[in-house]
C-alpha cells in the first residue's frame, strides 16, 4: 500500500495550531518554516547542514528549474530530491508568481502565460497543465496550483478579475494533477485585501477540494498591518483539517503574527538572502555584521545560540570575513539565520502545545525591544 499524505492537528492555542504533516518522505512539524532552495540549492548551505538547522521541508521553484537545468533533465537524473541530495519533503511553487516578478516580456491569457527567460531571454510558456507536468517531473511532494498574483496596492476590479482567473486555473490544476497517492496539491487563495474576494476565493477552492490551502497575494507591498488585517479573517475561511500555508513570509515578527492567526506553514528567502548580505537575525532583532562596532568584539553573535557560527566564531571574525568578501561569511550567517528561524518555530510549536503562546509571544517582543547589546 502506498503511504498517504495526511495532516494531524495535535493542539491549538487561540487560533494557533500545532501538528504534523505526514508524507512518504517524512514528517513536517507545524507550524513549519521552509527554507528556500530556488534553483536546487539553499544558497551557501550543504543540504545536510540545512537539515541540521531543523528544517523538515524545502521550497523549490518551477520557474527557475524549468529554465535551468529543465524539468526533463532533472527527471532523467532521478528527480529533484536525488539531484540536489535532499531526501526529505520538497514543496514546489508553481511558477506564475515568479514569472510576474522575475521574467522579462510576458503575455497573460486565459490559457496561461508566455514569457522571456531572465537567464537568456528565450521564450517559454506556463499554464496550469504545464506547471503540473513540471512539478511532477521534479518529483515534488507538495505541488502548488498555478495562480496569478497582482502586486498591491491594486485596483479592486483588477484584483477580482485576477482572483477569478486564478480560481479557473486552480480547477485546471486540480484536473491536470489527477490522483497521485503520497503527493499533495495545494490551492492558493487570492483576493487582495478585500474580505468578500478572499471569501469567494476560499469558497471556490474548498469546492474544488485540495490537500492543503495557501494564502497567496500577501507580502506584496501592502505592509504588515494590512497583511495581519487579512490574516485576522482569511485563515478562518479555510477547512480546519487541512494545512494552511502563507506564501513568501517573512520576517520573524511576521511569522509569529501569522502563527497566532492560524497559519501552519511559511517560506521566505529572508534568512538565507540576508545571511549573504551581512544581516543576522537574533532573539534581540537584526544585527548588521558589517557595522564597525563588531570589529573588536570577541563575543558570539548570540551567546544563547547553538549554531556553528555562534559556537565557534566571534563577532570580530564574522565582521572580518564579511569585509574581506570571504565565502565563509555567507555560509556562517546563513547557517545562523536558518538555525534561528527553526528555533523560533520549535519555540512556537512547544508554546502552542503547552497552551502558553501568549507568554512566548510577549517574551519574543520584549527581548527584541531591548535590542542587540
Ligand atoms: N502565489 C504563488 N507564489 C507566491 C505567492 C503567491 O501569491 C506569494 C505572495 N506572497 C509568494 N509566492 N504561487
Ligand atoms: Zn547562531
Amino acid at each position: 500500500m502506498t503511504e498517504k499524505f495526511s495532516f494531524t492537528l495535535h493542539a491549538t492555542d487561540g487560533k494557533a495550531r500545532t501538528g504534523v504533516i505526514h508524507t512518504p518522505r517524512g514528517e513536517i512539524r507545524t507550524p513549519a518554516f521552509m527554507p528556500v532552495g530556488t534553483a536546487g540549492t539553499v544558497k551557501a548551505m550543504m543540504p545536510e547542514s540545512v537539515a541540521a538547522t531543523g528544517a523538515d521541508i524545502l521550497l523549490g521553484n518551477t520557474y527557475h528549474l524549468m529554465l535551468r537545468p529543465t524539468a526533463e533533465r532533472i527527471d532523467r537524473l532521478g528527480g529533484l530530491h536525488r539531484f540536489m541530495n535532499w531526501p526529505k519533503p520538497i514543496l514546489t511553487d508553481s511558477g506564475g508568481f515568479q514569472v510576474m516578478s522575475l521574467s522579462g516580456l510576458r503575455k497573460l491569457t486565459e490559457e496561461g502565460v508566455t514569457f522571456a527567460s531572465h537567464v537568456d531571454g528565450s521564450k517559454h510558456f506556463l499554464s496550469p497543465e504545464r506547471s503540473m507536468e513540471i512539478q511532477r517531473l521534479l518529483g515534488s511532494d507538495i505541488v502548488m496550483a498555478f495562480d496569478e498574483c497582482p502586486a498591491l496596492p491594486a485596483d479592486e476590479t483588477r484584483v477580482a478579475e485576477s482572483m477569478r482567473l486564478s480560481m479557473r486555473w486552480a480547477e485546471r490544476s486540480r484536473d491536470a494533477f489527477g490522483d497521485r497517492p503520497g503527493h499533495a496539491l495545494f490551492g492558493i487563495m487570492q483576493g487582495g485585501v478585500t474580505p468578500e474576494l478572499r471569501a469567494e476565493s476560499a469558497e471556490k477552492l474548498t469546492e474544488i477540494g485540495f490537500d492543503g490551502y495557501a494564502v497567496g497575494g500577501l507580502a506584496v507591498g501592502e505592509g504588515q498591518e494590512a497583511m495581519f488585517g487579512v490574516l485576522d479573517y482569511a485563515p478562518g475561511f479555510l477547512p480546519e483539517d487541512r494545512p494552511r500555508y502563507l506564501m513568501g513570509v517573512g520576517k520573524p515578527d511576521d511569522i509569529v503574527g501569522a502563527v497566532e492567526r492560524g497559519i501552519d506553514m511559511m517560506d521566505c528567502v529572508l534568512p538565507s538572502r540576508s545571511g549573504r548580505t551581512g544581516q543576522a537575525w537574533t532573539r534581540r532583532g537584526q544585527v548588521n555584521i558589517k557595522n564597525a562596532r563588531h570589529m573588536d568584539d570577541p563575543r558570539p553573535l548570540d551567546e544563547h545560540c547553538s549554531c556553528p557560527a555562534c559556537r565557534n566564531y566571534s563577532r570580530a571574525y564574522l565582521h572580518h570575513v564579511f569585509r574581506a568578501g570571504e565565502m565563509i561569511s555567507g555560509m556562517l550567517l546563513t547557517w545562523h539565520n536558518l538555525h534561528y528561524y527553526q528555533e523560533l518555530m520549535q519555540g512556537l510549536r512547544d508554546a502552542i502545545a503547552a497552551g502558553r503562546l501568549s507568554a512566548f509571544v510577549a517574551e519574543f517582543h520584549a527581548l527584541r525591544a531591548e535590542g542587540d547589546i
